[in-house]
Formats: structure tokens, C-alpha cells, sequence
């Protein structure tokens, strides 16, 4: 029972000690452009997409390293994406065909 709750405890310890490491960034959208152009993070970091315009974008990427769809959504919300594999990932808006933005996964 103790050596149980001993493996159990690590387990969690283990967890918060990835969450430690993984970073989290944010690539807003703002006057139909994404607030950042370039970003570099690492395998595992989380991306956060948040819609500061009055109305919605859809944030998406086809990329193989990483290929998401965060559907239409509105002013104030915020969406997360976690990569989990290195390389190169082209991100785009479907309304607006002008947002361009490129995150570098690196290992
Ligand atoms: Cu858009």
C-alpha cells in the first residue's frame, strides 16, 4: 500500500516536472495578421492563438509536422496547440487568406 501511494506520488512529481519544461507561446491575431511572423519553440511547447480581432479567424496548418484545424472562432477566445514533433509547420487562416505565420520545431 505505501510503496502504491510512493509510485503514485512520482508519477505526478514526473508530470509536473514535464509541464515545467514545456513552454508556452502566443501567436495573437490582431488586424488581420498574426502578431507574430516567425517563431522558433521546442518539441513539446505549447502554442496559444488567441483572437483579439472584433471578428473570426480560423487558424490551420497542413503541414506534416503538425496539421490542426482550431475551426472559426471569435474576439477573446484562445486556442492551444501542443508540438509534439520537430520541424517545420506553415500556419494559415482559412477566411483570410493573407495570414501567413511559420513556427520552427526544434528538437
Ligand atoms: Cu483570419
Amino acid at each position: 500500500m505505501k510503496r502504491t501511494v510512493i509510485s503514485l506520488l512520482s508519477l505526478v512529481l514526473a508530470g509536473f516536472a514535464a509541464q515545467a519544461l514545456a513552454a508556452e507561446h502566443e501567436v495573437g491575431q490582431r488586424n488581420k495578421q498574426f502578431t507574430v511572423k516567425d517563431l522558433k519553440i521546442k518539441v513539446g511547447d505549447v502554442v496559444s492563438f488567441p483572437n483579439y480581432d472584433p471578428f473570426f479567424h480560423n487558424v490551420f496548418s497542413l503541414s506534416p509536422t503538425k496539421t490542426f484545424d482550431l475551426g472559426s472562432y471569435p474576439k477573446g477566445e484562445t486556442k492551444k496547440v501542443t508540438f509534439d514533433k520537430a520541424g517545420k509547420v506553415d500556419v494559415e487562416c482559412a477566411i483570410h487568406p493573407n495570414m501567413q505565420m511559420t513556427i520552427l520545431v526544434e528538437p
